[in-house]
């Protein structure tokens, strides 16, 4: 053979080889992966798609292009495309307006109370013709449709009898990255920017596309660029063009671009010598900067902005309020439909000493001041991202403010990209929590999708940590909380498990005892995440600056509110921060019952003990064991369940792509690693102060 048609067989043998057992993947599809289906499964979906009834036109490029893909890969055979049903096995697609003009056969009556986003997928008869509808008020929910559609191929659901009906509860479902223009990512463990700023407008990296395509899968209608902790040169008429291009990419997917700006701008980019929001020529200078964007992306969506936070500037510094600021800008996008969303993560310690109560405290005086186009965006939180928080009592507290939800998709203080830590739970536990305001049942859920206060505007973000891997998140399984985040914002009454069966079938394998399996690992795994770093409602105990391994002790030189012993407190006579009504009386920021509930250790849920109350080691828990007893407990818990997961895992060798199944190999020996080490230096630690007590006592009998 020559040497060249040996290379060419090689690589045809090669091809064979990985396309037959499909064992080569390394995560860059994501979720989207549209392989062949098995049989029986396979050849009882044929019979019922053999035709694609779409229209032909522009508008619905993006859900025929889908279809088409979706429907050959997973099918192996390329459905004829029609524009009207000719046979039985026809999955019709459509808006209100296509399709009537096809039949007057079909009910359509029920498409208005689903929005603009809502669609419905229905198995019909139409001349005594077997055909699966998908229909919407529009193109964006027909593309939601047909995703839904897809889904319940990839995850194996019976289509026979179809009749889904579903529509988004919360309007703006976001991602935000914290990317700066240079191409790092703040809090990214999965390498460089996705954003080629330096390419664009003229390059469009052809991962913008699958990235449209992967959010608007979930439902996902938004995207912020770049870093809260922004650069003033993100609204420069250079880089507005980029983001035009991005903008245009992201588009016939329903997802508009939205940018984090600095309050500064006006003085560092503009030339003005103030940025006073009150100051006329600023109003102007934002008004000028609207309409320039607006020209370039029609459909721009709005700002995002964190202000006199962690460094940056804001409308404090002219004595202004956080309303002000808001207003100004609210103002200049309000004639284009353009919204606010304003941070509420702000940590003033001289408000208040303890630093979950600063938000609340300088948040809700300012209730009602707000812009109507305005968002107050709140992480789930008081404090910030820690492997559990309770609630964040800003949600329930000011009626007249639409309040947006941040989660964090990016695993900043839950392992980063090294642990398997399954958000889905976490987010079902905030989601579901009861405020209490409006009385009992009244569910964060509620507040974020403005049933509760009856507010049209609603939202809720996940900061994302994508970047430039080839899987977009570092650890494999970090793309299931980017998948479950998108999965929740649209119908947050989800189940967790759900989810994540269907994830794992559309990414992993659909071998039903794999797929039981991975779901077990997945379920509990952030829960023990909790348990090897902080148990009992402790918080903050990892390592300053990159937030990454165990530091209990750590003392920050200058602020005490960055110290592990500002949270812990622990000391001989015990361990934990009194925020109950003999403390920093943070529980008063919670409604009734709920307050008293917290306030009480009996009654205060274990989960949040440490969170709101100090207490001596010996205390005694609802499992019989001392305070202290039940902290080694928990650690030994953590890094129990991870082992399991460790060999568990390994069972699972040949059912998952060679590359994925390596890579969540290396990466749970890590974890345990991390997890053994979590628990030893933690243990320690606290042990010194647990065992001088008991010393002490022992010697007082
Ligand atoms: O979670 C913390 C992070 C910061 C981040 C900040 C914020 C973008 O450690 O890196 O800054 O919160 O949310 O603003």
């Amino acid at each position: 053979m020559q040497r060249k048609e040996r290379t060419l067989w090689l690589a045809v043998v090669g091809w064979m080889l990985t396309a037959s057992c499909g064992r080569a993947d390394d995560g860059s599809r994501l979720w989207l992966r549209y392989d062949l289906l098995e049989e029986p499964l396979r050849h009882s979906y044929q019979e019922r798609i053999r035709e694609l009834v779409i229209p032909s036109t522009e508008a619905f490029a993006a859900v025929r292009e889908e279809l088409l893909e979706g429907l050959t890969g997973l099918l192996g055979q390329t459905p004829a495309v029609r524009e009207s049903v000719s046979q039985n096995g026809a999955v019709w697609v459509g808006t209100a307006s296509t399709l009537r003009t096809d039949s007057s056969l079909i009910d359509l009556s029920d498409l208005k109370e689903l929005g603009e986003e809502g669609f419905l997928i229905r198995s019909i008869k139409i001349d005594f013709r077997d055909v699966i509808l998908i229909a919407s008020q529009t193109e964006r929910g027909v593309l939601y449709g047909g995703f839904c559609f897809l889904r319940l191929l990839q995850s194996s659901q019976p289509i026979d009898n179809l009749n889904i009906k579903e529509k988004p509860r919360i309007a703006r479902r976001l991602l935000n990255h914290w990317d700066n223009l240079d191409g790092s990512v703040e809090r990214g463990y999965a390498g460089r920017s996705i954003w080629r700023w330096q390419d664009l407008p003229e390059r469009i990296d052809p991962r913008y596309k699958v990235y449209a395509r992967a959010n608007a899968s979930l439902g996902i209608n938004g995207t912020v660029l770049n870093n809260v902790n922004a650069q003033p040169q993100i609204l420069t008429a250079e880089y507005l063009k980029k983001t035009a291009a991005i903008a245009q990419v992201l588009r016939p997917y329903g997802i508009r671009v939205y940018l984090s700006i600095k309050f500064t701008a006006p003085m560092e980019i503009g030339g003005l010598s103030t940025c006073d929001p009150l100051e006329p020529a600023v109003r102007n200078w934002w008004k000028e900067k609207a309409k320039e964007i607006y020209t370039l992306i029609p459909d721009f969506g709005g700002f995002l902005v964190k202000a006199y936070s962690e460094g940056q500037p804001g409308p404090q510094m002219y004595g202004r309020t956080h309303a002000d600021g808001a207003n100004l800008l609210a103002e200049a996008l309000a004639p284009f439909h353009g919204i606010v969303m304003w941070r509420s993560f702000v940590y003033d310690l001289t408000i208040d000493e303890d630093r979950a109560k600063c938000a609340y405290l300088e948040f809700v005086p300012l209730d009602g001041k707000f812009a109507s186009n305005v968002l107050v965006q709140t992480k789930n939180g008081p404090i910030d991202f820690q492997p559990r928080e309770p609630i964040n009592p800003l949600l329930g507290a000011m009626p007249k403010t639409p309040l947006m939800l941040e989660l964090q998709i990016t695993q900043e203080y839950t392992g980063q990209a090294k642990h398997l830590v399954y958000l889905g739970p976490q987010w079902k536990e905030v989601l579901e929590a009861d405020t209490y305001a409006y009385g009992p049942g009244t569910t964060v859920g509620r507040i974020v999708d403005g049933s509760a206060e009856g507010h049209t505007l609603s939202g809720i973000a996940g900061v994302s940590g994508l970047g430039t891997d080839a899987n977009w998140t570092g650890h494999p399984f970090s793309q299931a909380n980017w998948y479950a985040f998108g999965r929740l914002a649209w119908d947050y009454t989800l189940s967790a498990d759900a989810v994540a069966r269907e994830w794992i079938q559309m990414t992993l394998t659909r071998d039903p005892k794999a797929v039981n399996l991975i779901a077990e690992m997945m379920a509990g795994s952030w829960e023990a995440c909790v348990d090897y770093m902080t148990p009992l409602g402790l918080a903050h105990l990892m390592a300053e600056g990159h937030h990454y391994g165990p530091a209990p002790d750590y003392v920050h030189p200058g602020r005490h509110d960055w110290s592990s012993t500002y949270y812990h407190r622990a000391s001989k006579t015990g361990i934990g921060f009194d925020r109950s009504s003999k403390g920093s009386n943070a529980v008063s920021q919670y409604h009734p019952p709920l307050r008293e509930l917290l306030d009480n250790p009996k009654t205060c849920p274990e989960k949040y003990l440490l969170w709101f109350h100090h207490l001596p080691w010996d205390w005694r828990m609802s499992s019989g064991r001392t305070l202290w007893e039940e902290m080694q407990v928990r650690y030994q818990r953590g890094v129990e369940y991870v082992e399991w997961m460790q060999r568990t895992w390994k069972t699972l060798e040949g059912k998952i792509d060679r590359p994925i199944f390596d890579e969540v190999s290396r990466r749970l020996a890590l974890q345990a690693d991390n997890a053994r080490q979590w628990r030893d230096v933690c243990l320690k630690y606290f042990g010194q102060f647990a065992a001088a007590s008991i010393e002490k006592k022992n010697a007082q009998q």
